[in-house]
């Protein structure tokens, strides 16, 4: 007889939803608004690939009390959001747009009074444009004026914030913006991806005593996306080859964030493969970077596999025919690399506690003529991740909480509207929101802090 297990959490595991201010807002030239990288990015013809913007997207900014209502009716313990820099400080620094603090003001207080817990990003990569103009996070300034716009924010709302990621996916920022030029500012220069990995570091840990200062009581940390990497082979070159994928990948940012400063031969790679000397990094850097946190976040959505005889199995590959089971964006579905990732993470850094602080699924199912979304692909994705983190937890990882990316189908950066990732559907052209069966399912979890699992076998 198949008897399906029980998976039971902590009885303080944070169950939660995770968005990104440039993918939901709209309103990007609104209440005084300065424009953003990505504005300028999506504008751009032939940057997104359905040539679509966020200038609308799913118009939280009007609509955000309706969606704290829906996120209360799936019972959110918390949400995890960003703050449009552009929004509040338009210049970049200096002159603070009050409606634009305002609106996230009213946002915590509608969240607090429906009793989610708001999780803030400071950074999810909507630098505004002048900032850029000014050599963006390749220049060392950038990071002395994120501060000041850390110190903006919290000041303002750190009386009821005590949750703050300083950067998200810095990976992201260096590599995807700077090194293949696929998101905004979109470069393809080794030398300013290697300096914005260090000034978006740096501008991390300058901000963490100042968000401690605004907001006492507070718990700091940053949001990685740290991936296992595993070689199909045990041959020298898969070997080797995997190795530096690790470090370009993960030890990049987890060696310097935990005190170890840069590898030592990811840095001998880039100096030998591009020419780039890490000359940026001053007295007194490191120390900075190593700044003690609260927690390590981390977006966790497939893993890399290295094989260097067939070509490397790099999920950011657009087709790959191996016959594994993958999202629509190409990402293979592989759990269990969750809980390797988590134990690796854990043993290896010992940050103090961890939050997957992203984890989800890119599939287009959409309403059928009843208006259901059978989204079950995305339903068992979410189910077998979280048993995974939960194994972690069994195995001594302090895991603090899970965030569903994401809440609702939104700007999904160069895809533009092609790929949806929410346990909620968006209609783009009326607004409407509809709860996905992957919603309803997380929504009963939550209220059992736990769920079934079916019987393997
Ligand atoms: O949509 C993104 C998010 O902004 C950052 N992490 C990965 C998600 C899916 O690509």
């Amino acid at each position: 007889m198949k008897v399906p297990k029980q998976i039971t959490f902590p009885q303080d595991f944070i169950w939660g939803a995770a968005t990104a201010a440039y993918q939901i807002e709209g309103a990007w030239d609104v209440g005084g608004k300065g424009e953003s990288i990505w504005d300028r990015f999506s504008q751009t013809p032939g940057k997104i690939a359905d040539g679509s913007t966020g200038n609308v997207a799913c118009d939280h900014h009007q609509r955000w009390e309706d969606d704290l209502d829906l996120m209360q009716s799936l019972n959110l313990g918390a949400y995890r959001f960003s703050i449009s820099w552009p929004r509040i400080l338009p210049a970049g620094r200096g002159a603070v747009n009050e409606a634009g603090l305002d609106f996230y003001d009213q946002l915590v207080d509608g969240l607090l009074a429906r009793g989610i817990r708001p999780f803030v990003t400071l950074y999810h990569w909507d630098l505004p444009q002048v900032l850029e103009d000014e050599g963006g996070w390749p220049a060392r300034p950038t990071a002395e004026v994120f501060v000041e716009f850390a110190d903006v924010v919290s000041r303002r709302l750190g009386d009821r914030v005590k949750d703050w990621v300083t950067h998200n996916e810095p990976w992201c920022t260096a590599f995807l913006g700077h090194m293949f030029g696929v998101h905004a500012p979109g470069y393809q220069d080794a030398a300013k991806t290697a300096a914005s990995v260090h000034h978006t570091l740096l501008s991390h840990g300058w901000a963490v005593p100042v968000l401690r200062q605004n907001s006492p009581g507070a718990r700091v940390g940053i949001v990685l996306n740290p991936m296992e990497v595993v070689s199909t082979t045990q041959s020298e070159a898969d070997l080797r080859a995997a190795a530096l994928q690790d470090g370009l990948t993960n030890r990049l940012f987890l060696d310097p964030l935990y005190g170890r400063g840069y590898p030592s031969d990811v840095v001998e790679y880039v100096s030998s493969q591009n020419g780039v000397a890490f000359d940026f990094v001053e007295p007194g850097d490191m120390d900075a970077i190593a700044a003690p946190t609260d927690f390590l976040g981390i977006n966790m959505y497939t893993r890399i596999v290295i094989d260097t005889k067939n070509g490397a199995r790099d999920p950011f590959q657009s087709v790959i025919d191996d016959g594994k089971e993958r999202t629509e964006m190409g990402w293979e579905v592989y759990p269990p690399s969750l809980y390797n990732l988590l134990c690796r993470l854990y043993f290896d850094y010992k940050p103090a506690s961890l939050f997957i602080t992203e984890n989800g699924a890119s599939y287009s199912d959409g309403p059928d003529a009843a208006g259901r979304v059978d989204d079950s692909r995305r339903q068992t994705y979410i189910r077998d991740h979280l048993a995974q983190a939960r194994r972690a937890i069994d195995a001594g990882v302090p895991l603090a909480g899970y965030f569903v990316w994401s809440l609702m189908d939104n700007f999904e950066w160069s895809h533009g509207y092609s790929q949806r990732f929410g346990i909620v559907w968006v209609d783009y052209e009326t607004q409407q929101r509809i709860p996905k069966d992957s919603a309803f399912w997380y929504r009963d979890a939550i209220a059992n802090n736990g769920f079934a699992l079916p019987d393997p076998s």
